[in-house]
């Protein structure tokens, strides 16, 4: 067994099912090993950021890590932004990048560079395997980090010697520490806090935002009549009728401020205090009031359940809950299509237990409200604010949930950035509706100018948000890639487009043009 082969074996022995690659001359032990040890599906994505997307798609989904391959340097910065994003979801990630073999590095040869230097800032744990000898070991080290909570990102790098020499065999998956339970003073302090009476806003993610952490803060708000409130953006919210409704803060920074302003007490359950995604002439930096006092319930890789368990223990919370109801609201007609009115059609014909994917942009507000009493479903966001990861998202998400609907809510700015992922969706028959939203622009960006102040735009200016010159043939470019697509333009066909998406069991794209 060579080095390469007792990686993948000691990865898929670690619970490691999928590698979403793109590969090189480097990691071209690695793609043979797949054929020869373990049981790993292997997903080619044609651009590394779909790959590192699909891997944290697949994350949030299934709590595991999957693997990605990369090719040295580049390929690992081509896949970086989404690595980015997958960090800031705590998405539990194992990134195997190839290198040049060590006796090949003093030639400086033209794919060299320095690896470790570039992984280093978007990963929690980087190292390069010495030899053939010490790869199992890494691999598993590799896995260990990535699943230590709240989830991370590990980077492994693979000299090309280190996988072809000989290997001893696989290594076992070393113990996994479990999230730290909260400290037993703390209960009693946030109780009291929440019986003062005074404003206050459980500020709520990561686990905490699934169905058993909701269930539970919504019972410790019956009790004690505070305030729920998710972070903006967030790795996945299970949401919809039956489920505990949570607003989210908003993304604007006057909104945000304006959400919080009154409170007096903001209590942290699996997130960290709020700030304003960018810094803007004459508004602060912090979200939460001044005088508003802040408090951990629960950090993010603290057993956040656990935490929200004993307070609702503490508060002798009752057990029955109100959850949001199915809303049924008539169907909007006619013939020009806004985000409303096409956020009500996705939010009355979602299919239960759908996974939407919301890379929505301007248009997410509306899908947002419009999804809030929809069947229950799961909602990933764009954790990062780096955008080029809704298809490559939705794509990882369907690798891992072959039995439900994937629904992809895509700005078409952002699409352009990793659109060759439609192609994976095709070749693996991934069940994603993409509902690709074509207002033609960068249309956040013309609010961004306002916003920061930014002198009346000029021509050249406004050309930088401006995508219709040429415009963009979607349904050409979908089934380019081997997508069926239709177009949208009333509301009529826009019923028609969403029923056939969802009645097909692949890959489809509606051209939604607002
Ligand atoms: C990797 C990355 N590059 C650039 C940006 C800056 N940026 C933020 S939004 C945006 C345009 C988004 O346009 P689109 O996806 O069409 O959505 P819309 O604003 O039209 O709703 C850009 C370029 C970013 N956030 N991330």
């Amino acid at each position: 067994m060579n080095g390469a082969e007792s990686l993948v074996e000691t990865l898929a022995g670690a619970g490691v099912e999928v590698c979403f690659a793109n590969p090189g001359t480097s990691e071209m032990h690695f793609v043979a090993a797949l054929d020869r040890v373990g049981d790993m599906r292997c997903v080619l994505g044609l651009f590394e950021g779909v790959a590192t997307g699909a891997a944290d798609g697949y994350a949030r989904m299934v709590d595991r890590p999957a693997s990605t391959l990369l090719h040295l340097g580049p390929g690992l910065a081509n896949g970086l932004a989404n690595v980015h994003n997958a960090r800031r979801a705590n998405t539990p990630m194992v990134n195997i990048v190839g290198d040049h073999a060590t006796y090949h590095k003093q030639h400086d040869a033209p794919l060299t560079s320095d690896i470790e230097g570039a992984a280093r800032p978007f990963s929690d744990w980087v190292l390069t395997s010495a030899d053939s000898r010490s790869v199992a070991r890494d691999g598993a080290a590799a896995v260990v980090a990535a699943m230590t909570p709240p989830g991370r990102v590990a980077t492994l790098i693979l000299p090309a010697d280190a996988s072809w020499n000989e290997a001893d065999g696989p290594a076992p998956l070393p113990p996994v520490d479990g999230p730290a339970p909260v400290s037993p003073e703390v209960i009693p302090d946030i109780a009291r806090v929440l019986r003062s009476g005074e404003p206050t806003v459980l500020f709520m993610g990561g686990h905490a935002l699934r169905e058993p952490g909701l269930m539970l803060a919504g019972r410790i708000v019956a009790q004690s009549g505070v305030r729920l409130l998710a972070q903006t953006l967030n790795a996945r919210v299970e949401r919809g009728a039956g489920r505990v409704a949570v607003d989210f803060l908003p993304y604007p920074v006057d909104a945000a401020l304006a959400t919080l302003a009154g409170a007096r007490h903001l209590v942290l359950v699996g997130s960290e205090a709020p700030v304003a995604f960018f810094a803007y002439p004459d508004k602060p930096s912090e979200l939460s009031p001044p005088r508003c006092e802040i408090h951990t319930l629960a950090a993010p890789e603290g057993d956040v359940v656990g935490a929200l368990e004993a307070l609702a223990e503490e508060l002798d919370a009752p057990q029955n809950v109100p959850v949001q109801a199915r809303e049924k609201r008539p169907l909007p007609s006619g013939e020009g299509i806004t985000p409303e009115s096409a956020a009500a059609a996705v939010g009355a014909l979602l299919p239960e237990g759908a996974i939407v994917v919301d890379e929505a942009l301007t248009a997410a507000a509306a899908f947002i409200s419009e999804t809030r009493g929809a069947a229950p479903h799961d909602l990933l966001q764009v954790t990062g604010g780096a955008i080029g990861i809704g298809l490559p998202l939705a794509t990882g998400a369907a690798v891992a949930s072959p039995d439900r609907k994937v629904v992809c809510l895509q700005a078409d700015g952002s699409a352009m950035y990793t659109i060759q992922a439609l192609w994976t969706q095709a070749r693996e028959g991934l069940d994603v509706t993409t509902v690709l939203l074509n207002n033609r622009s960068y249309a956040i960006l013309k609010h961004e100018l306002a916003s920061v102040g930014a002198d009346e735009p000029g021509r050249r200016a406004l050309d930088m948000m401006e995508l219709d010159r040429p415009v963009l043939d979607w349904p050409g470019l979908a089934r380019g890639m081997g997508v069926e697509a239709g177009r949208a333009r009333t509301m009529e066909e826009l019923y028609r487009q969403l029923n056939a998406g969802l009645r097909s069991e692949g890959p489809y794209l509606i051209d939604l043009v607002l």
